[in-house]
């Protein structure tokens, strides 16, 4: 095993053994949401993986260790201290080799879910190009680690605080199958809709786990984004969403916020002036993909 895993035994003999395993990450936990909904959460989509007959690996950084799979205490910690990192691929060394405790974004998850052997992973949204990129340069590393690392994504889209075309165009040019599951469009987080086709559909998570087969298989690296629509008693009108990310992306102008403060200063900006309609959808949203992911999980089983 790599020297810098600390695998929990169920799911190191999960994966030994080729049993579904379904990676969740951690910055959604410490930077994505507030407390306590962070915990209850987590612990509600680890339990919905198991219903749907896979095993959760929640990932972290703690004590110098890439940690696959948390306890209940240590996933609360994750969700109550202050002092957590946010952690991209940029910032593993230091928060591995300083000891501290770090939340890991997509990029960082899928990184250790792939040292691990794990090839599904379940998020709420990925990063991608924000808005006015073309001056800020700010295109989240999750898209180049989704260029290079094996495992598949399944989310609930792209939210609008980003620009939705500008990372399907991304996406394209690294490579990676874009597969919205049901419907036609591509879904932007707290809404179906976008205004964006997706590049692909299919509706079947045989199909899905099929299709990641084949890439491997093909040895092209990289990523598969499964796009999972946020369910319909849960979705928030685009349009009602719009005007809060353009309050949120203006008030993080006149505050000059950067760099990988950018992201969850949005997050919370637009959870807090939707008086937590917002994270009721986020919420729902996330067990919505467990089970999706899980099921992926399950299907892969069978083709790979
Ligand atoms: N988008 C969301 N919710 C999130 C994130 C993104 O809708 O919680 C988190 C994920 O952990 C993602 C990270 O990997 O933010 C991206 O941060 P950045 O844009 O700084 O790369
Ligand atoms: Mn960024």
């Amino acid at each position: 095993m790599h020297p810098l895993l600390v695998i929990q035994p169920e799911i190191q003999e999960a994966i030994a053994s080729g049993k579904p395993v379904v990676a969740l990450e951690s910055t959604i936990i410490s930077h994505g949401m507030p407390y306590p909904k962070n915990v209850e959460t987590a612990l509600a989509v680890e339990a919905i993986v198991r219903k749907e007959g896979a095993v959760p690996a929640t990932i972290a950084l703690s004590g110098g260790k890439c940690r696959v799979g948390l306890g209940t205490d240590e996933l609360a910690a994750f969700g109550r201290e202050k002092d957590v990192w946010k952690v991209s691929l940029r910032d593993m060394p230091y928060v591995l080799s300083k000891k501290l405790m770090g939340a890991t974004t997509v990029a960082a998850t899928m990184r250790i879910a792939h040292l691990a052997g794990i090839r599904v992973f379940v998020t709420g949204g990925i990063g991608g190009v924000h808005r006015g990129a073309s001056n800020s340069m700010d295109i989240s590393a999750d898209l180049t680690e989704m260029a290079q690392t094996p495992v598949a994504v399944v989310s609930a889209g792209i939210k609008s605080i980003l620009d939705i075309g500008l990372t399907l165009e991304y996406l394209e040019t690294l490579g990676i199958p874009v597969v919205t599951i049901g419907q036609d469009e591509f879904p932007s987080f707290y809404s179906r809709k976008s205004g964006y086709a997706s590049p692909l559909r299919l509706d079947t998570p045989a199909e899905i786990a099929s299709l990641m087969h084949t890439k491997w298989k093909l040895g092209l690296n990289g990523s598969v984004l499964i796009a999972n629509p946020v369910p319909e008693s849960e979705e928030i009108p685009a349009g009602d969403m719009e005007q809060y990310i353009d309050e949120a992306l203006r008030a993080a102008a006149e505050r000059n916020i950067i760099g990988k403060e950018v992201t969850p200063f949005l997050l919370q900006y637009i959870a807090e002036h939707t008086r937590g309609e917002s994270l009721d959808a986020n919420i729902a949203l996330v067990k919505h993909n467990a089970a999706a992911g899980a099921a992926i999980a399950v299907a892969c089983q069978s083709v790979m």
